[in-house]
């Protein structure tokens, strides 16, 4: 069975209707898994597979097919099932390559063996000038505070965050985490592996998403009262994970009851994404949350590159999110393309794994960056948004964000509004919580300005240097009385920070800016 990798024919060994990928076995690896080049188009990668395969059957079937047993059932909603060989020696490639060519698009949808794929993280660490400088200026640029009067979030708002795992500890995680999975080891406990570099990269995502807010520790989190679930799906950037983890990850997410899914998270540049990991997605967002659809927020990543159409960000009906610095200017490495939704501000401030471990010895980090800290902001927002309106589809939500967002000025728009780099503008979350809550204009939000046809535009906040005017006030709004109250937090107690972090991020970003030529 195994014959000689020099002389390995290519073979089709993953089919879903009109996706074909070709594999080719390698030298076993380390690992003790087959290793194989593939080959989609003419794009070439590597992976290694394991002794089972994943197959799409219509929702409702139970695969039954000749030689083959059942492993156990992936996401039924979405038809995946893991299986393997019951003959002696065939392992998951093998298998699929077998199986394949039973595909009649009635019993059998879609095969693929189990590839266990490079699974990197969009972080990307821009270098601090000064500890000093610290703060959420990234949350100050989109004008949260104008949108937190609106709503602070709630609690029945879950965000599952898909990453390198969680401290379950943090103080300003603790409160606001309900139980989460790890998928690749698999069992109930997403903590971050200790003592391995970039491990705080999960805990920073969360930390951003919906941190513990107004308890005078730590950061601000962008929707400050929605609940926190994370999950595992890997230990660091570059490890191999198999597709089945990917997709448990989202099965998960649905299961849960989580309404958002942030994934800071991708494969390597060029990489098309799994079939079966693009039909679990696509479920999520169309099946998932009672047929409303979880709402799937991605980050572009950071190859500076022109993502293709069958890229991981590119999977229909989910959120791309690129990042921008505090210029309102695309980040030198954000990848571009039609799938770019919108773009968010890069939260460089937020938290790290408390104690020695993670990047410093602190609770807090002021280097985080990349797109990964960009994708977050999106999903908070999206958290408001939900709380606002729970009944709103995923559809509804992804609509929104972009009909509202603030132009970016430096885009150079097609004729449909949009850029490759910026998307259709930049997130902004007090427009886009009146475009789904309506009713909230006319309680006569101070800030809001409506313009045609019932659709409200917001001041999106101070610019850099009235923000370093605005001392403790902490900007838009200033001392006035919000329209609508927030529940459960006011957030003056990071007002102030955040005023003050302006400057500093300003100083951040001009070094990026030189940096990058
Ligand atoms: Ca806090
Ligand atoms: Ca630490």
């Amino acid at each position: 069975m195994l014959a000689s990798p020099a002389t390995e024919p290519w073979a089709v060994v993953l089919a879903d209707g009109a996706t074909q990928w070709e594999a080719r076995r390698l030298p076993k690896a380390a690992s003790g898994r087959a290793a194989v080049e593939l080959r989609a188009g003419e794009r070439r990668f590597n992976g290694e597979v394991d002794a089972t395969a994943i197959v799409r059957v219509p929702v409702g079937a139970v695969p039954s097919l000749p030689g083959v047993v059942v492993d156990r059932a992936l996401m039924p909603e979405a038809g995946l099932w893991a299986v393997r060989s019951a003959k002696e020696g065939e392992d998951g490639l093998a298998l699929a390559e077998r199986l394949v060519k039973k595909i009649d698009g009635r019993t059998l949808l879609a095969v693929s063996p189990n590839f266990w794929l490079p699974h990197v993280l969009h972080n990307l660490n821009a270098p601090p000038n000064d500890t000093r400088y610290g703060g959420q200026w990234y949350l100050k640029k989109i004008g949260i505070e104008s949108a937190w009067k609106l709503t602070s979030g709630e609690p029945s708002i879950e965000v599952t965050v898909v990453d390198d795992g969680c401290d379950l500890q943090h103080p300003d995680l603790v409160t606001k985490l309900l139980p989460g999975r790890d998928v690749v080891t698999p069992d109930d406990d997403p903590t971050y592996i200790p003592n391995q570099n970039g491990n705080e990269h999960g805990t920073a995502c969360a930390g951003i998403v919906a941190a513990a807010t107004n308890n005078n520790t730590g950061i601000a989190g962008t929707c400050p009262e929605c609940k926190l679930r994370c999950v595992r799906l890997l230990s660091g950037s570059g490890e191999l994970v198999p597709i089945t983890a990917d997709v448990d990850a989202f099965s998960f997410a649905m299961s849960s009851g989580s309404a958002v899914v942030s994934n800071s998270w991708g494969f390597g540049l060029g990489v098309p994404v799994p079939p079966p990991l693009k039909a679990a997605i696509t479920t999520a967002v169309t099946v998932g949350r009672g047929g409303k659809g979880l709402v799937v927020v991605f980050a572009a990543g950071n190859a500076a590159s022109r993502l293709k159409d069958d890229e991981l960000p590119s999977v229909p009906g989910i959120i791309t999110v690129g990042a921008i610095n505090n210029f309102d200017e695309a980040a030198p490495f954000s990848n571009r393309g039609p799938s770019v939704a919108l773009t968010a501000p890069t939260g460089t401030v937020t938290l790290d794994i408390s104690g020695p471990q993670g990047h410093n010895a602190t609770d807090v980090t002021v280097d985080f960056g990349g797109t990964s800290s960009s994708c977050p902001v999106v999903a908070g927002v999206a958290g408001l948004m939900l709380s606002a309106n729970p009944l709103l589809t995923a559809a509804q939500v992804r609509e929104a964000l972009i009909q509202t967002a603030r132009p970016a000025p430096f885009a150079v728009k097609d004729d449909a509004g949009h850029d490759e780099l910026y998307g259709y503008g930049i997130v902004d979350p007090t427009a886009a919580l009146l475009r789904v809550r309506p009713d909230w204009v006319d309680a006569g939000q101070p800030d809001a300005g409506t313009t045609d046809a019932g659709m409200v535009t917001v001041d999106a906040g101070p610019s850099v240097d009235a923000g370093g005017a605005g001392g403790g006030a902490g900007g838009s709004g200033g001392g006035a009385e919000p329209a609508v109250m927030p529940r459960g937090c006011s957030c003056e107690g990071s007002a102030g920070q955040v005023s003050f972090l302006l400057l500093a991020a300003a100083a951040v970003w001009v070094t990026w800016r030189r940096r990058s030529g």
